[in-house]
């Protein structure tokens, strides 16, 4: 009995913490690039890391299409990015791509 009267009282100690563990998700919204959507087709995986080191981060994102790697280097804030052009990635002077399709 007693154990079931511990077991009782956990689960109504534990279903609060559980429930205020629940992820909650802001309304997605589009990435602009100078006030337009960007638009890299489908399976699109942005990543936010500062590549340029200048100590805001920059959107990386592949094209589905093509396997290019676009660069968008953030112009604004971390809390407020702004994005104005882009560049496809490259390394030892040849553009970057991956398998896609
Ligand atoms: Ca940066």
């Amino acid at each position: 009995m007693l154990k079931l009267t511990v077991l009782a009282l956990a689960c109504l100690v534990a279903t609060p913490l559980a429930l205020a563990e629940i992820p909650r998700f802001a309304e997605p919204e589009l990435i602009q690039d100078g006030g337009v959507p960007i638009d890299v087709g489908n399976y699109a995986a942005p990543m936010m890391f500062d590549w340029n080191e200048d100590g805001r981060k920059d959107m990386i994102v592949g094209q589905f299409s093509s396997g290019y790697i676009r660069f968008y280097p953030n112009v604004g804030e971390d809390s407020a990015p702004v994005f104005s052009g882009f560049e496809y990635m490259r390394a030892s002077g040849s553009q970057i791509t991956l398998p896609y399709g």
